[in-house]
């Protein structure tokens, strides 16, 4: 059977459907007819990390004025560094695993705690909207490897080469010693000064006042082959809820997920702490398992509030974030604790 008629069986009856006796659509994270939650009437505004948001955020912030939802527009803002071979930690031109292959993580989720993830795919360029079909088109919140890759292009998306010649060139020049030391994930801690992470992890809210979240990137640079971080597990590298805000990270995964970070950093929120305060108090869990003693890696939480408050936090000194609203347009410097 061709790819394209498996995936039009697929798009009409799984096997989990079959067994239930129901088409996938009933199975699918369906868009519930009523809103479950209740919203607060929002100014709309949108979060990302690091320096290089700013650009995505102006594409989202597009999408948010013409009074679309705020997964619609994060899934739009981090296709820019997504498609950006100069980014080299995010999709086409990501540096690649310590085999030479460029190997993608991603996740989304939107208002209805509906989410999509995509994890080691390789040749896509845009991970970020292969984990949108995961979660409009199926039933599951992830899909990893081969399978994530079979999904993309029975969904029509292009496999392309993502290994650009600089990213190559680098690679080639870090396996002459092959240093395996992704926890030095600490700004210019690559040869040559590079910054070692660019993740992007976006938020925001929309006129309406529901929120939503993206993440994706390239993961850890020369990572060993199926080494997946913190940025496609709901929970960890991303987390949106619609009653009270969401969170993203960026930085050494295994930390994140160590602490499921992002959900920490909501639930804090939850409790009445301010962005910046529920960032700093993750972070500062992070440190605690190490004994509050400094650590040679840096992770970073950003958030959003239901009322469009917004804050980061970092372990080291380095780590910015860009904002976008009515009003501004600007990179902040995170404060840290080390
Ligand atoms: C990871 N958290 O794969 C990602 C890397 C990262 O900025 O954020 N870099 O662990």
């Amino acid at each position: 059977m061709s790819d394209r008629r498996r995936f039009v069986k697929l798009s009409m009856l799984s096997s989990a459907a079959l067994l239930a006796g129901k088409s996938l659509n009933a199975a699918t994270q369906a868009l519930p007819d009523d809103k479950q939650y209740t919203t607060r009437k929002g100014k709309p505004v949108v979060v990302s990390t690091w320096d290089f948001g700013q650009v995505a955020n102006a594409a989202a912030w597009r999408v948010l004025e013409q009074d679309h939802r705020a997964v619609d527009a994060v899934e739009a803002g981090v296709r820019v560094p997504e498609a950006d071979p100069e980014n080299q930690s995010v999709g086409y031109g990501g540096r690649p695993d310590r085999d030479g292959h460029v190997t993608l993580d991603a996740c989304i989720m939107d208002e209805y705690s509906r989410c999509g993830a995509v994890a080691a795919l390789e040749h896509i360029k845009h991970p970020i909207s292969v984990a949108r079909m995961v979660m409009d088109k199926t039933p599951h919140v992830m899909l990893v490897g081969d399978g994530a890759l079979q999904f993309a292009l029975e969904c029509g998306f292009r496999k392309e080469n993502l290994l650009t010649t600089k990213s190559k060139r680098e690679w080639e020049q870090w396996l002459k010693k092959s240093e395996y030391a992704p926890q030095n994930n600490i700004e210019n801690m690559l040869p040559g000064g590079a910054y070692n992470h660019d993740t992007i992890g976006m938020l925001a809210m929309d006129n309406r006042g529901d929120m939503g979240g993206a993440c994706t990137t390239s993961g850890m640079a020369y990572k060993m082959r199926g080494r997946v971080g913190d940025s496609p597990i709901i929970g960890a590298g991303l987390y949106v809820d619609n009653e009270v805000g969401a969170a993203t990270s960026s930085g050494v995964g295994e930390e994140v997920i160590r602490i499921v970070g992002s959900h920490l950093v909501v639930e804090l929120m939850r409790m009445g702490f301010h962005p910046e305060a529920a960032c700093r108090k993750a972070v500062e869990r992070i440190a605690n398992r190490n004994a509050g003693k400094p650590v040679d890696f840096q992770v970073g939480f950003l958030a959003l509030n239901k009322h469009g408050e917004y804050g980061a936090y970092a372990l080291q000194e380095g780590f910015t974030y860009s904002v976008r609203n009515d009003k501004e347009d600007r990179i902040f410097e995170a404060k840290h604790l080390f």
